[in-house]
């Protein structure tokens, strides 16, 4: 149960299955017995970042708080994953250089847009659609798929299960866990 500390990076469009696959992460790693911590909008956006919404430069600033903290917890020793849409190349490239070379690990979690739009869990794309939501990620703001990522998770042909052993075997594989 001995594990290198390092930062599991998930970006994604909304509802391409970040927030699922960071819980069922962290489950299977503590039956590991390998403690680890979820930051995601609902214990970030709600908390450190409530000051912040969805503008280019606001999604900057919360990726970037994000990657301190994550630091602070790579640095007491957890694997941190991380759950955020971080859509910018540039502000992931950001916080990669906040870590040490094998620290960070970006996994680009892959669903099409019109799969996203059709799971649609909290009705967004819709209201993005109506213009009720405007800057909304993938129909009014950019995503820019991560240009070289550690790992590729698609979801949308496979269970989380399997979503979730494709990254546990890269872990191993890697030595991290
Ligand atoms: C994208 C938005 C927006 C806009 C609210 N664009 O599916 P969700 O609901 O639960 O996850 C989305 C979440 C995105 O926050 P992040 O902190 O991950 O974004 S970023 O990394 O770009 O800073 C969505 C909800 O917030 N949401 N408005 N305009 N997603």
């Amino acid at each position: 149960n001995s594990h290198k500390s390092c930062v599991i990076w998930l970006t994604g469009l909304s509802a391409s299955g970040k927030s699922t696959l960071s819980i069922e992460l962290e489950k299977e790693l503590y039956d590991r017995r390998i403690r680890s911590y979820v930051l995601d909008g609902d214990n970030i956006r709600q908390g450190l970042n409530k000051n912040l919404g969805f503008s280019e430069t606001d999604r900057k600033e919360n990726i970037r708080r994000v990657g301190e903290v994550a630091k602070l917890f790579a640095d007491s020793g957890l694997v941190t994953i991380t759950a955020f849409i971080s859509p910018y190349q540039a502000d992931r490239d950001m916080v990669r250089a906040l870590f040490a070379e094998n620290e960070f690990l970006e996994i680009f979690v892959k669903c099409s847009l019109e799969e996203c739009e059709r799971r649609d869990p909290k009705g967004l794309y819709k209201k993005a659609r109506a213009g009720i939501i405007p800057d909304f990620t993938g129909i009014s703001a950019p995503y820019e798929e991560p240009d070289n990522p550690n790992l590729v998770i698609e979801t949308e042909h496979s269970t989380s299960a399997q979503s979730v052993k494709k990254i546990i075997d890269f872990l191993m594989d890697k030595g991290y866990i």
